[in-house]
């Protein structure tokens, strides 16, 4: 019974360390200006290039509006490397706004 206390309180521990977040920057968010996006495909495509940005925690990507609103860690990443991803996907992206 004690060993399974002891088991129960390891893993207890083990869950609140690691769930803690790691980064501890700033979250910024920005709308990108996104062109080449011709069908809802290229929508799925550069979400997920975006996505794949470490720091980046939120995307959402509007083919109708031809723009993403990016949710990202000050300390992780930039502007600059999320239009590199956008760009390696095969389109193209510029800030369009800056703000919370
Ligand atoms: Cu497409």
């Amino acid at each position: 019974m004690k060993k399974i206390i002891l088991i129960l309180l390891a893993s207890v521990t083990l869950l609140f360390i690691t769930g803690q977040p790691l980064k501890a920057g700033e979250v910024k968010t920005v709308k990108l200006e996104v062109t080449g996006m011709t069908c809802g495909l290229c929508t799925k495509a550069v979400k997920r290039s975006i996505s794949s940005v470490e720091g980046v925690e939120k995307v959402e990507v509007s083919y109708k509006k031809k723009e993403a609103r990016v949710e990202y860690d000050t300390v992780e990443t930039n502007v600059k490397e999320i239009i590199n991803a956008v760009s390696n996907a095969g389109y193209g992206a510029h800030l369009k706004t800056e703000g919370q």
